[in-house]
């Protein structure tokens, strides 16, 4: 199904007139400070984030899988939510895609639905996390890591299989996951399994096209419990730079042992050049899977403020690949992912209004209180209303939820797929 988004608006229409007052006294405020708001509101429609086909439907936990209701059966109704999430909210625009969860049957009819959407393909997922079906060797003890020769060649084998898959969708990266890691000491010697991992890695990126990009991700651990291959930002970062200049490292919010300094993660890698990607979520106390800036929001706040500074201080580091990693087993997950581009956008949109300058006189004078304020000043603006602007502007609605709840999408999504419909994925 598609939404009808001029019904969004004709709806909208009435709730403009107290939205324009309160946008420009917020607007005039902010000029009067020195910035530019146009260009600031440019910026948020500018920034899209990519949705990952699994965090459509609920996500289980090791204990169970409760279903929600409506949720997407095949790949064409995951590119149909992520199309309706875009309209909505006019900044979901790329879809991500898992192999083999997502197999296109006919690569060009799915990339021109993807395209009726106005959606564009952002990294492939590739999964050497679980067995599939069939599958000759198991990755019970590993994958690109494995001490098995024909367990690893099959990891490297689906990988590049990956990528074949994303070229003919126009996708231009490759994210890999590994699982691989052991839950006891002697399990694994780490520099056998570090240096088939490495080996393996190489091989994958001697595949890639000329214009694709390597992302690397690290965990320190899950689902291994003592150890973990690529077990933090240095290891990935010593990984890509073997690899060679298309690979990256990429950071997911999750996967830091709590009160990880990521801010300083970021600014490194920019620095460096090699941050590529970046995976969004929140987490109390592991990969917790929440809904991002639900726990942490300052955090998120600090760490855009680097990736901010990154974007205009870096030539060096590409413009990194923006995903929402998550997947819920309680919330409608359309809603959830609504509220996390609202709270990716916020943060991004606070770090913009950091005033640089002064900060960076502030620090020079080691004026630690002003570097503060500085800091404070922009995470305390509300800047909603800035959102909003730039949602209506790209043709999106005022409040993505109220409008989700207000034309019952759930409810129509039930009785076009039933109750009992099952997205692939955890
Ligand atoms: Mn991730």
């Amino acid at each position: 199904m598609k939404i009808d988004i001029s019904r969004v608006q004709e709806h909208d229409k009435k709730l403009m007139e107290s939205h324009n007052q309160s946008f420009y006294f917020l607007a005039n405020t902010l000029e009067k400070q020195g910035f530019d708001v146009e260009n600031i509101i440019k910026k948020i429609a500018d920034f899209q984030v990519a949705i990952p086909s699994w965090a459509l439907g609920a996500g289980g936990t090791r204990f169970g899988r409760f279903s929600y209701h409506g949720e997407p059966g095949n790949l064409e109704q995951k590119i149909a939510d992520v199309g309706m999430l875009h309209a909505l909210t006019q900044s979901a625009g790329a879809i991500s895609l898992h192999i083999p969860w997502d197999v296109p049957e006919d690569p060009e009819k799915i990339k021109a639905l993807t395209k009726s959407h106005g959606l564009t393909f952002d990294a492939m997922n590739s999964n050497t996390f679980q067995d599939q079906p069939n599958q000759e060797h198991s990755y019970k003890f590993g994958s690109l890591c494995s001490v098995n020769t024909k367990a690893r060649e099959q990891a490297i084998q689906h990988n590049i299989d990956v990528i074949r898959i994303g070229e003919k969708l126009g996708s231009k990266s490759l994210t890999v996951w590994l699982a691989d890691g052991a839950n006891f000491p002697g399990q694994n010697n780490f520099q056998t399994v570090l240096k088939n991992t490495q080996d393996s890695l190489k091989q994958i990126y001697a595949q890639l096209p000329e214009d694709w990009k390597l992302f690397i991700e690290y965990k320190p651990y899950e689902p291994y419990f003592y150890s973990t291959v690529i077990q933090d930002w240095g290891t990935s970062f010593m990984l890509a730079n073997e690899c060679g200049p298309k690979a990256y490292t990429l950071v997911d919010l999750g996967h830091h042992l709590p009160n990880t300094n990521i801010e300083q993660i970021v600014a490194t890698l920019m620095m460096k050049g090699k941050l590529g990607g970046f995976h969004f979520n929140d987490s109390k106390y592991g990969d917790d899977d929440l809904t991002v800036g639900s726990i942490k929001p300052y955090s998120l706040f600090l760490i855009f403020n680097e990736l901010v500074y990154g974007m205009e201080n870096n030539p060096q580091n590409p413009y990194p690949a923006w995903m929402i990693d998550a997947s819920h087993n309680t919330k409608d997950p359309l809603e959830d992912l609504m509220q996390s581009l609202e709270a990716i956008l916020m943060a991004y949109t606070k770090a913009l209004l950091v005033d640089q300058k002064a900060l960076k006189s502030a620090q020079q004078e080691n004026d630690v209180v002003e570097c503060q304020e500085i800091l404070h000043q922009a995470y305390n603006t509300d800047v909603r209303l800035l959102l909003e602007r730039a949602r209506i502007l790209n043709g999106g609605a005022l409040s993505p939820i109220k409008a989700f709840r207000n034309l019952e999408i759930r409810k129509q999504l039930v009785l076009e797929r039933g109750k009992h419909s099952v997205a692939s994925g955890l």
